[in-house]
């Protein structure tokens, strides 16, 4: 069997043609993001990428994407009933949300996350090379450092989380919260969005398991666990290739005639996730077009809502919910011809996207609570000319380095309000400045960065990057 110097482990695959039986559409933006990051560091060295295929029972053996290797994992029925729409999207994202959805505590759940845990880690010792970097992504694995530790401890064991990571008030209701924080503590650095989640992390270390903890390491088994904030971003010049190529121009001048030349187009692009904070949006967008701040004439909202966790509940319920409050909306304020929100429950191409974010002259990204946020940073590095505005929740990651946005507290309805008529009001002049600040810091700030930025901190003895040359 083939084994590489770096192994990814992360729920999904990054490939294109692996639609969930769920319709899930993780993070894992197939083939992009961190597959393309990785492909240019370690072009010489393929990585091997360790994760589910989509779709139940034995997974196919699968071709390499360019120099990436693929190790699939199956799941049943159940593991998927268990471990990713209940463990991980029932219990633990909510949780990690700031619990804006009710966490479900269900006993059986646990015992097939741990289960399905154990097979991830399987396969990446597996593949793995004798002391290779192994780097595990997100809440759906937090207990494969430790497995992976106890099977290689040759390993060099990276863990990133790409969602918030709670505060003890409330990770402290985890029926599981000690194996959970022992699991991700295998690893020799635990990397997430934001210092504050470190803070959090070490906060908990000391209270569960009376370990010696900073917001930079934490001393567990005689060992030293490496902690750190390495916000994650965008391929940056993949965007501002796509914004430029004329049939994406194109586009943009077309959807703009085909929504009928309204002064102002709004925006929003979101998995339907309770998280992202689409219902608050929507009442404060009606009640601009009920006191008559907002005509339907003028302005035009486009909300694109791509299905997500389709078989879970809650998502289920949301999207009811979404879609009646839509027509609600629409019946009232709409005319014939010109409904007052375009709604588009659909998966876009990545080109589309482009002159989606083109059109726009306001991009309203309001999670009430989110990791980083991409879409936030696909929008400004989508804005070539340097026009429009970016009207940004503060619980949004990406709120900490894009500071120049329109920022707001999305479940203040009243502020929220106010912020959108800012964001639409303000002058040119203003709204250049802040979008030429914006561009300036994600131009240093791309995925690539972000990837180099966590490989040489996880490397810190150098051996990789003289297999890969990262440093
Ligand atoms: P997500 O919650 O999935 O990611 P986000 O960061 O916004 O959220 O990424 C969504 C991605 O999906 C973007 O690249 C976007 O372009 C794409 N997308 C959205 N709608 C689409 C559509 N209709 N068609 C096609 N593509 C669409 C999790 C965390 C985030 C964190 C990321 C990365 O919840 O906080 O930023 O991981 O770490």
């Amino acid at each position: 069997m083939r084994q590489s110097s770096l192994v990814v482990v992360a729920n999904r695959l990054p490939l294109d043609d692996n639609a969930a039986p769920d319709g899930a559409c993780e993070w894992r933006r197939n083939p992009g993001g961190l597959a393309s990051a990785l492909h240019a560091i370690l072009a010489p060295t393929p990585a091997t990428w360790v994760g589910w295929a989509g779709g139940v029972g034995r997974a196919p053996a699968l071709p390499d994407v360019g120099s990436l290797r693929l190790r699939p994992v199956s799941l049943t029925e159940d593991d998927l009933r268990g471990y990713y729409e209940g463990f991980a999207n029932s219990t633990l994202w909510p949780l990690y949300h700031d619990a804006v959805q009710q966490p479900v505590f269900q006993r059986d759940w646990w015992e097939t996350y741990r289960t399905v845990n154990q097979r991830f880690a399987d396969a990446a010792a597996e593949v793995a090379e004798e002391g290779a970097a192994v780097w595990v992504q997100d809440y759906h694995l937090q207990l494969v450092p430790r497995m992976l530790r106890d099977l290689r401890p040759d390993l060099l064991i990276g863990f990133f989380m790409h969602v918030p990571f709670p505060p003890p008030e409330l990770f402290m209701q985890l029926p599981r919260r000690v194996e959970l924080l022992r699991g991700m503590l295998g690893a020799d650095l635990v990397g997430f969005q934001r210092e504050q989640a470190a803070h959090n992390f070490a906060q908990l270390a000391r209270k569960l398991l009376g370990a010696e903890a900073t917001d930079q390491t934490v001393a567990i088994d005689g060992r030293t666990v490496r902690t750190g904030a390495f916000p994650i971003s965008i391929d940056v010049a993949e965007m501002r290739a796509l914004v430029t190529r004329p049939d994406v121009v194109s586009q943009a001048k077309q959807l703009r005639h085909d929504l009928g030349q309204p002064k102002r187009v709004l925006l929003s692009v979101d998995r339907l996730d309770y998280t992202k904070g689409i219902e608050h949006r929507l009442t404060a967008y009606s009640e601009l077009l009920r006191d008559g701040y907002v005509k339907v004439r003028d302005t035009v909202m486009v909300q694109v809502a791509v299905p997500s966790r389709e078989r879970v509940e809650s998502y289920q319920e949301l999207r009811d919910r979404i879609e009646g409050e839509v027509g609600r909306i629409n019946g009232e304020y709409g005319r014939v011809g010109e409904p007052a929100i375009h709604y588009l429950n659909q998966p876009f191409g990545r080109a589309q996207l482009a002159a989606l974010y083109q059109t726009a002259d306001v991009m309203v990204v309001t999670p009430l609570r989110d990791g980083m946020n991409l879409v936030a940073k696909e929008f400004v590095a989508a804005r070539e000319d340097g026009s429009g505005a970016l009207v940004l929740s503060e619980f949004a990651g990406s709120a900490a380095e894009l500071e120049q946005a329109f920022l707001v507290n999305p479940h203040d309805v009243d502020g929220l309000k106010e912020t959108l008529l800012r964001a639409m009001q303000a002058d040119r002049a203003d709204l250049a400045a802040r979008m030429a600040a914006m561009r300036r810091h994600l131009a240093g700030h791309d995925i690539l960065v972000w990837a180099r930025a966590y490989l040489s901190a996880l490397d810190d003895t150098g051996h990789l990057a003289t297999l890969t040359g990262v440093a």
